[in-house]
């Protein structure tokens, strides 16, 4: 008895002091602070992405669109890639590709699960709509900002490409503090 209520008073004791640097120490609160931010720039739990031809567009960077164009899973989850054809396709960008990652090329394929083995920013497009902006982010938890050399990266992208990322990195960089 003696030896339980002194094992209930240490633990109380740890939890008061885990509790006192949760609230005195920036950093734990930064981590929670980041993954809710990962979690608010994400559309739903549903890793699905449609690539669709929007004839009553009134631009052509609204016309050809990945929908969602952000979307975040864990790493060695999947994403479920419809409607590679019709002229759409799916290719990663080499410069805004994780080290270590494999490269995504979907051409002429109804259906496509990937697998994002590798954490980070993962940025694919649409071999030739990409020049209107028709491309997409897949975010592997855990994820940070966008790296530097991804922003560097743009100018090498083309116009339309380094505009649609571009927004899209903006996006994710808002929601997670530095
Ligand atoms: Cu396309």
């Amino acid at each position: 008895m003696a030896l339980s209520l002194g094992r209930r008073g240490f633990i109380a004791g740890a939890g008061g002091l885990l509790l006192g640097s949760l609230i005195s120490s920036p950093a734990p609160a930064a981590v929670v602070h980041r993954s809710v931010a990962q979690m608010s720039i994400c559309s739903g739990d549903e890793a699905v992405v449609d690539q669709i031809t929007d004839v009553m567009a009134r631009s052509a960077t609204q016309m050809f669109r990945f929908v969602p164009n952000l979307v975040c899973v864990d790493a060695g989850q999947s994403v479920r890639i419809l409607n590679s054809r019709s002229q759409h396709t799916v290719h990663s960008v080499p410069e805004l590709t994780p080290d270590g990652a494999e490269t995504v090329a979907i051409v002429g394929e109804d259906v496509r699960d990937v697998v994002f083995d590798v954490p980070g920013i993962h940025g694919l497009a649409c071999a030739r709509h990409g020049r209107y902006g028709m491309v997409m982010i897949v975010a592997v938890r855990p994820f940070d900002r966008v790296p530097r050399d991804y922003w560097s990266a743009l100018d090498s992208l083309g116009p339309g490409r380094s505009l649609g990322f571009e927004s899209l990195f903006a996006e994710i960089d808002a929601a997670i503090p530095s």
